[in-house]
């Protein structure tokens, strides 16, 4: 299988992120990808190639383009703004706030394009957030050509990003941009299975009206964890989304046998509406030691998830997503891809 990585993902580091009660390093750094891609040269899963270049057209049609147009802006306005660090927005439009008027400050614009802390700003995260965009679509266009599957190496991750908000580390979505992109190429029904530990809410809300595009979503229980919010059980999506978009929240302590059974659950569903192209937003942070997560599935649990996805038999595009026990990432993340491949 074919890996598409950029090293420019690197400059998106050294940022700071608000978790109980303190601002401490962030758990998403550069070392998640490098390890990843050292644990894809150790297998010899295949070449590793570098992304071509997109416009954000591909972006704008799954994002508002004034909220694509604003991430590149982000950092110029801070550093003229008088301040260095790192951006973390604090002030949102929530309930019964003006959501509809874009406000003209920095402070206020993080806000306002934002759901929560998590989607923060150094000097070079808007470069590492556009390789990983070229990162996706590169590896989209393996699987257009006729890869049986490919692996979309992206950092920062995406499936917390919505139309018009970032948060959660997530700024592009990634996997969204590919599906609409399939669609766009002539493909007529794409599968997105989420198997991050984390709710995808922004690629639900992107396609929660749309019956072209099936969302499959395994994650803790929002009633108690990130992102909160959305992704309950009742949610099966609205108007021509109706029966597209299925949740399956699970409790902490969740273990593969049970996981798995939702895993079951998911690719029977997806069997049943017969995509043209499956995309998996491939976490990781479903591991027993992941710090920021209470799932309990185990290294040589990861294997067998890539079989499951494999036996579906469609063109496979694999994005990476999240994952924190930095040591393990490479051999979790690289495990789903050998194990797909069966050796
Ligand atoms: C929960 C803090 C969550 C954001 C996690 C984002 C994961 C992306 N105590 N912080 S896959
Ligand atoms: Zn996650």
């Amino acid at each position: 299988m074919k890996t598409v990585y950029s090293p420019r993902h690197a400059g998106h580091a050294g940022n700071f992120e608000l978790i109980s009660g303190a601002i401490v390093p962030a758990f998403e750094k550069p070392s998640r990808a490098e390890i990843i891609k050292a644990r894809v040269e150790a297998v010899k899963l295949g070449p590793i190639l570098p992304p071509g270049e997109h416009d954000l057209s591909h972006a704008k049609r799954v994002h508002r383009e004034d909220f694509i147009d604003f991430m590149p802006t982000v950092w110029p306005l801070w550093e003229a703004s008088g301040r260095d660090g790192s951006t973390i927005p604090f002030t949102w439009p929530t309930r019964g706030l003006r959501g509809d008027r874009r406000p003209a400050t920095i402070d206020a614009l993080l806000g306002f394009y934002s759901f929560d802390a998590g989607a923060n700003f150094v000097a070079g995260t808007w470069e590492a957030i556009k390789s990983s965009y070229d990162v996706a679509l590169t590896g989209a266009k393996l699987v257009q050509a006729g890869e049986r599957a490919a692996f979309a190496l992206c950092r920062p991750p995406g499936h917390h990003a919505g139309s018009a908000f970032m948060g959660g580390y997530c700024y592009i979505n990634n996997a969204a941009v590919v599906a609409q992109w399939f669609r766009d190429q002539g493909a007529a029904r794409i599968s997105i299975l989420d198997v991050d530990y984390h709710h995808g809410n922004g690629t639900q809300e992107i396609f929660y009206r749309r019956g072209d595009v099936q969302l499959l979503n395994l994650h803790a229980d929002p009633m108690v964890e990130y992102p909160y919010f959305l992704g309950h059980a009742d949610e099966i999506g609205e108007g021509a989304g109706e029966g597209f978009n299925h949740n399956y929240p699970m409790p902490f302590g969740t273990t593969f046998d049970e996981w798995s059974a939702s895993l079951e659950d998911a690719c029977a569903k997806l069997e049943a509406y017969g995509p043209d192209v499956v995309i998996v937003s491939l976490g990781v942070d479903t591991f027993e030691k992941d710090p920021i997560s209470q799932f309990k599935l185990a290294s040589a649990d990861y294997p067998k998830i890539g079989a499951r996805i494999a036996k579906l038999g469609k063109p496979t595009l694999f994005v990476m997503e999240g994952g924190y026990a930095v040591d393990e990432i490479g051999v979790n993340a690289v495990g789903v891809l050998t194990g797909f491949e069966d050796r």
